[in-house]
């Protein structure tokens, strides 16, 4: 054989030749993005990049394939292995596609909106005209997902294209749609429901002879909101399926560019992606960019040049694409599925193209925007381009769907009732919503040989395990708690809660900040080794049969956090899933998940939750901010048995609460006040006794004076100071009651009580907070109602603007007034 070898000059020639080619193509690697073809109308054009500023057959070429109508950003990517991916697939001759596919596609979804445009004038819809190219990337992406071996999709998305995607992608029939702009049946909805471009919808879906179950997550207004609570439902799904889950469920969030780029949950939820309590092995995310938001311009939403750039907080790939060039897109759609399928990491289509109406169709967007505007009038939708473009006539399809869209509308007008959108798993079978019932009641006590037991194990670390000398102590303490030699406080309360709800089959699932040790020192979940900081978790390792424990150190948010724990609570009805604040206050941060989720989503969606939310509250003295986890928040949201408003005053009643969320059938969220000084403090532990019997209580009665001339009812720590004030003033005539179930509030429960204290004349609400927070305003009138024989007074803080004074010294001195004026005012 024959072997030609070059002569050296050739060869310096040939290798300056290849330099000099790498140079230019890691310049356009690099920035090609930049002067890319992406905006169909031209109208978002950016400056020229300096370092593209070259010419020649190699930059032509690179100038080719970097900056024709895909985008890539991919070289901020720290991994050769993940950047050479992508160059690779750019710079390899386009896979075919199937344009006879796209081009039906593009037809549906161009014609549904058309068709709803004339058959519901004057009705909002969100078109999705002008980036109908998304129907085609969705029906790829699900394609290529099912080929990975996805069963599931769950997907997320806000109101721009959603009544589109319902149809096409969820697959739900337009007749199904239209009974929505029908209205049909208006008096099942009275005082709840949702508009239509709010609600979920599910669906099985036969996709290249697989089965797939498709899951829309049903949204508020509020954008972005959804995002983590999807990730968390695509966590419980991939929990509940196993080691495959990862690839059983696929995730797949839809964003707005002006949401994208300005909604902070988003930039929260991403930093999710890699955390071990919360991945879900990576996410496809598609931003639905129109280069509007309402009537706002990329350059007033965005710092950026794209509404992608926060996305560059990880180290994960950004695919702009012309939403024009539906073959660029559904190779983009294709390459995001395959990365996440191979790298287990998020990914990014920036799906660039316009909106042809204004921001809802009753909007006139040519105030704002006239110039794109008079484009946009004269430019065709996208299916004639594209049909016109591969050469085929797409008028019969066109007429068969406007054929279709109208039989669907006189199916809807002949529709009695609303039509339901989505379908519940089996899973949810067993649990329920609606009123409260006494019949749904269960016994949450344990038996003095499983509690001893369940101390054991709850105290054991391996022989070898280096343990910290505070934690042995901690544990030896526990021990005998369990045993009946020390009374029980609230850690280990919880941890017995937590250990016998296990040993019974209910999984546990905590997250939070600081949550596996306790903010307050008081969990110990993880024992971590001194020696080589390896962890044990003893309820982990209870019995073989025992239900999955969980308890994860939460990134440092709120909103996030607790969307993602309300998403997976609702597909993990049988696990008690809580979310911990690390004070209460905190919990503001995450209003919406709140406001919009866990109070209202059963009224609006028929959606249920048992999410706890634990949140620290009390007055001692640390400041404006640790003192109020704003009780009155939650009472002002609480209607029609909602959810459950609670304080326990001890660490039996915390343990019982914990139990009766998990045990019975009733799917409420649990509000949750927990201590701070009071972990500590040994009036609020709990005898054995306890725990062996009795139930949560919602009132606690007073068994030291039975028969008072006054009656302090209150809720929390401010409780056990008053109970020590009676105490410092050897008071025999005023009892304490504390209420430790304040929604839905236990009317029945005090009347009783009332007829116990008959001779009870001077009655008085007293809490810790000023007058305008607090349970007061929600107390005053329904007290009001249940004690009619005597005024029923109060005792608190003056009104104030913020919840806490900053003076330690001020604080103690405005708690003794409290607890003089509630014995002698
Ligand atoms: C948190 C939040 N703030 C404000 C709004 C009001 N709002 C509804 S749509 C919209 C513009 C959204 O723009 P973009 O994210 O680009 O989506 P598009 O409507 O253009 O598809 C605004 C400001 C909202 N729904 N949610």
């Amino acid at each position: 054989m024959q072997t030609h070898v070059m002569p050296s000059a050739e060869l310096a020639v040939a290798e300056s030749d290849q330099r000099e080619r790498e140079k230019i193509f890691d310049a356009f690697r690099r920035w090609g993005y930049m002067q890319a073809q992406l905006d169909p109308l031209e109208h978002f054009v950016g400056n020229p990049h300096p370092e593209l500023n070259l010419s020649g057959p190699v930059t032509d070429e690179a100038r080719r394939i970097y900056c024709g109508t895909i985008g890539a950003e991919f070289m901020h990517m720290p991994d050769p292995e993940r950047r050479d991916w992508v160059r690779e697939r750019m710079e390899a001759e386009p896979e075919p596609v199937n344009r006879e596919r796209i081009l039906t596609e593009l037809v549906e979804a161009d014609v549904f909106e058309q068709m709803l445009q004339t058959l519901y004038i004057g009705t909002k819809r969100f078109s999705l005209e002008g980036d109908t190219a998304l129907i085609p990337l969705l029906e790829e992406a699900l394609e290529a997902a099912v080929e990975h071996g996805a069963e599931e999709c769950v997907m997320a998305m806000s109101h721009r294209g959603r009544l589109n995607v319902v149809a096409h992608s969820v697959g739900r029939t337009p007749a199904d749609i239209f009974a929505g702009f029908e209205d049909v049946d208006p008096r099942s909805t009275l005082g709840g429901g949702d508009v239509k471009y709010h609600q979920g919808a599910t669906n099985t879906r036969q996709i290249n002879g697989h089965t797939v179950r498709m899951h829309l997550v049903s949204n508020p207004s509020h954008l972005e909101a959804v995002d983590p609570v999807c990730l968390g439902r695509v966590r419980a799904h991939q929990v509940r399926d196993g080691k495959a889950g990862k690839q059983k469920t696929f995730p797949l969030i839809m964003h707005g560019d002006a949401a994208y780029a300005g909604q902070g949950v988003w930039a929260e939820t991403l930093n999710l992606s890699h955390l071990r309590g919360y991945t879900v092995g990576g996410t496809v995310n598609v931003i639905v960019n129109n280069l509007l938001g309402f009537t706002t311009n990329p350059a007033e939403s965005c710092s950026t040049r794209f509404a992608s750039d926060l996305s560059k907080r990880l180290p994960i790939p950004i695919f702009h694409v012309n939403a024009e060039d539906p073959d660029a897109v559904v190779r983009v759609a294709r390459w995001a599925v395959e990365y996440r399928y191979r790298f287990a990491s998020d990914v990014v289509i920036d799906l660039i193209g316009y909106r042809r109406h204004g921001h809802s169709e009753v909007d006139d967007p040519t105030i704002t925007q006239p110039i794109v505007y008079r484009k946009i009038k004269d430019h065709p939708p996208l299916y004639e381009i594209y049909a016109r473009r591969i050469g085929v006539d797409a008028a019969p399809q066109v007429e068969r769907m406007r054929a279709r869209m109208q039989e669907a509308k006189k199916q809807a007008q002949q529709m009695k009732k609303k039509p339901l959108l989505y379908k519940l798993p089996s899973y949810w079978d067993a649990y329920q919503g609606g009123l409260y019932s006494p019949a749904l009641e269960v016994n949450t006590s344990i038996d003095a040989a499983q509690i001893a037991h369940l101390g054991q194990l709850l105290t054991h670390y391996p022989p070898d395990f280096h343990i910290h000398p505070k934690v042995k102590k901690l544990l030896e303490q526990r021990l005998e708690m369990s045993t009946g030699k020390l009374r029980i406080d609230y850690g280990m309360a919880e941890a017995l809660a937590f250990a016998s709800l296990a040993m019974q089959g209910t999984p546990i699932r905590l997250s939070g900040q600081d949550s596996r040790r306790g903010t307050f020192n008081h969990r110990h979940s993880t024992l971590i080794d001194v020696e080589d900081e390896h962890e044990y978790v003893p309820l982990c390792h209870l019995s073989p049969e025992q239900a999955r424990v969980e308890i994860y150190n939460s990134e440092l948010s709120e909103a996030a956090v607790l969307g993602f724990e309300y998403g997976y609570s609702r597909d993990f009805p049988e696990a008690l899933v809580m979310w911990e604040a690390q004070f209460g206050d905190f919990a503001n941060g995450a209003q919406i998940i709140i406001d919009q989720f866990i109070s209202a989503g059963e009224e609006k969606w028929g959606l249920l939750t048992g999410l706890v939310m634990l949140l620290p509250h009390g007055y001692e003295g640390q400041g404006p901010e640790h003192s109020s986890a704003r009780i009155e928040r939650y009472l002002q949201l609480c209607a029609r048995d909602n959810m459950q408003v609670c304080q326990p005053s001890s660490a039996a009643q915390y343990f019982h609460l914990l139990r009766r969320q998990a045990m019975r059938a009733w799917r409420k969220p649990l509000v949750c006040f927990t201590p701070k000084s009071m972990l500590r403090n040994p009036q609020a532990m709990s005898p054995l006794a306890s725990f062996t019997g009795g139930r949560f209580e919602l009132v606690v009665a007073d068994e030291q004076v039975p028969d008072p001339k006054r009656i302090l009812l209150c809720s929390g720590k401010i409780g056990h100071e008053l109970v020590a004030e009676r105490k410092r003033r050897n008071d025999q005539e005023t009892a304490i009651v504390f209420v430790d179930q304040l929604y839905p509030f236990p009317e029945a429960e005090i009347a009783e009580l009332m007829k116990r204290y008959a001779r009870a004349s001077d009655i008085i609400w007293v809490q810790e907070e000023p007058a305008n927070m607090g349970a007061l305003w929600f107390v005053i009138p329904r007290l009001r109602r249940v004690i009619t024989r005597h005024p029923v007074r109060s005792v608190k803080r003056a009104a104030a603007a913020s919840p806490a004074t900053g003076s330690a010294k001020a604080h103690a001195m405005e708690q003794k007034t409290l607890l003089t004026l509630a014995f002698e005012s």
